[in-house]
């Protein structure tokens, strides 16, 4: 169902942050995407879903199938992919989905209009195990423990080190790399329109679960790992890529220890789970979002919830009286709902006890679905 044009003070807002922009011609098709981002956020925000379209609690592959349409009647108008595993030419990324099929539908929602964003939970290129670090630290912390030397042991903690310039990882680094670049430039239509895609390289970096998390490297080392990254794939990919950068800060000053740099990102987030009480979730997603939006709004960039959920919620109204009303007020681009799948799930889906209240945050003027951002450019 179309909804009405939602027009109030957050509009307001948001065209006054838009006003910055000069009207001009975007040059790439990432400018394209962030000025259809900025116009998109002047309306309300989109609803978007990891993995929306491979399956779902009760379902796997099935073709045309979303966990979200078939509660709502309409496509999410994000959805995120995962590129996990593509650093090894592995065929399947880390939770199954095959590389071939993703392309495919990456390709099909941008065709019926959608926007992609990806993530990336690569291996650790210093011991071969996974992105998240916690039990290979409590493993080497063991052994120094039981008098091994350290020098014959791998320090996971010096992964990072290893793969920036000079790091003895490095080269091996630069050659994931190159296969993350090579699926992203893959992502062309048929005529060979280039498909841009938000690309959230090392994220929940102020958590330490992860090998790029802020007690496992130095701000200076993340701040290395994040323009290697980034100056790679950008002389590659020249303009395919909106940068967003999505930690979990505290406060500004905690933000700022390992920003990137205002001229690196172009859309600011966090990631936000709710783990405590409505109250508290509801305050440090609001808390954090108008920091973030009070950062961003003087420097032409855009905000999103670029994770987002409430694992296998019972809470019948967490859409509209937790999560929208937590978010209503500033002018976000999009939300992200983790992946549905048979053990766990973030998103909507007609088997859960959130539905009804789905259909509510579907109807919400501010709510944005495929059907409502698909003819915006
Ligand atoms: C995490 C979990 C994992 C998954 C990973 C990458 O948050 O959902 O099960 O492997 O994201 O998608």
């Amino acid at each position: 169902m179309k909804k009405t044009i939602f027009l109030s003070a957050i509009c307001a807002i948001s065209l006054v942050a838009c006003k910055q922009k000069p009207v001009e011609e975007p040059a790439t098709p990432a400018e394209a995407l962030c000025s259809r981002l900025s116009a998109i956020s002047q309306k309300g925000y989109m609803f978007g879903h990891q993995d929306d379209p491979f399956y779902g609690i009760t379902w796997e592959y099935e073709k045309g199938r979303s966990d979200t349409k078939e509660l709502v009647g309409d496509y999410p108008a994000v959805m995120g992919f995962e590129l996990g595993g593509i650093e090894l030419g592995d065929l399947k990324n880390l939770d199954s989905v095959p590389f071939n099929l993703m392309r495919e539908e990456i390709i099909a929602h941008h065709q019926r209009g959608g926007i992609i964003t990806i993530s990336w939970h690569p291996r650790n290129p210093l011991n071969g195990k996974t992105s998240w670090i916690e039990s290979d630290i409590k493993e080497y912390e063991q052994a120094l423990a039981e008098g091994k030397s350290a020098d014959e042991l791998i320090d996971p903690k010096h992964t990072v080190a290893s793969i920036i310039e000079g790091g003895e990882m490095h080269d091996k680094f630069v050659g994931w790399l190159g296969n993350v670049t090579d699926f992203i430039g893959s992502l062309k239509t048929a005529d060979g329109e280039i498909i841009p895609v938000i690309f959230r390289p090392w994220h929940e970096n102020t958590g330490n679960w992860f090998w790029w998390g802020e007690a496992n490297c130095s701000a200076d080392e993340y701040k290395s790992l994040w323009n290697m990254t980034q100056d790679y794939m950008e002389e590659r990919l020249g303009g395919q890529l909106v940068w967003s950068y999505s930690p979990g800060p505290r406060s500004l000053e905690h933000f700022l220890e390992r920003w990137p740099g205002d001229d690196r990102v172009k859309l600011i987030g966090t990631d936000a789970y709710q783990y405590g009480t409505d109250e508290e979730y509801m305050a440090q997603l609001k808390g954090t979002m108008t920091m973030m939006y009070d950062y961003a709004k003087d420097r032409n960039m855009l905000i999103a919830v670029t994770e987002c959920g409430k694992h296998n919620s019972t809470i019948p109204d967490w859409w509209t009286r937790i999560f929208n009303a937590s978010v209503k007020d500033l002018p976000i681009c999009y939300c992200l709902p983790w992946r549905n799948y048979c053990k766990e799930h973030f998103g909507p889906s007609k088997e859960t006890p959130t539905a009804e209240d789905f259909k509510k945050f579907y109807e919400l003027p501010n709510t944005l679905f495929l059907n409502d951002i698909k003819d915006i450019k």
